[in-house]
């Protein structure tokens, strides 16, 4: 099973998405394994965002990223990678389908509510940048256990 590490920006909190983006993964049947709210420091978000260090929006990135908390996940599942990517949408929500999370939510690139990994290889790294071992969680329900559950 794949894992990818997804952000819920400060956009999305702001505006009160947290519930639908987590409600959209779960129905994918995406399983959440680990799951916080935090404030990236700047060293962080410089990492988390190297590829973009030198565009001239990065001080703005870095500003909104870094001055209000975010929601991180990981969620696992079959093809997390690229269904999870699929289900955002292209990084200019003005330009994203309809049905994808920054297409119905979103119409701009800078606020466009989420971040999810692009590749396996940038998943494990940002998982590990995100989530200590400890914080991610194995684990599975039974169906039966549930219906064998003391009420009294
Ligand atoms: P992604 O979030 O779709 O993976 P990246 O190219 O990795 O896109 O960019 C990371 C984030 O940087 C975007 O989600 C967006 O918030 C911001 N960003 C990217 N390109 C632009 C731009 O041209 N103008 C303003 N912000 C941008
Ligand atoms: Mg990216």
């Amino acid at each position: 099973m794949e894992r990818t590490l997804i952000l819920i920006k400060p956009d999305g909190i702001q505006r009160g998405l947290v519930g639908e983006v987590i409600g959209r993964l779960e129905r994918k049947s995406l399983k959440i394994v680990g799951l916080k709210m935090l404030k990236i420091d700047k060293e962080t978000a410089k990492e988390h965002y190297a590829h973009l260090v030198d565009k001239p929006f990065y001080p703005d990135l870095e500003q909104f990223m870094t001055s209000h908390p975010v929601i991180a996940l990981v969620v696992e599942g079959k093809e997390a990678v690229a269904v999870v990517r699929d289900m955002v949408g292209p990084t200019n929500a003005t330009k994203a389908p309809p049905g994808t999370i920054r297409g119905d939510f979103s119409n701009s690139t800078s606020r466009n509510i989420i971040h999810a990994s692009d590749s396996k290889e940038v998943a494990e790294q940002e998982i590990n940048r995100f989530f200590k071992p400890e914080e991610l969680f194995d684990y599975s329900f039974s169906w039966s256990n549930f219906l064998k559950a003391p009420d009294e």
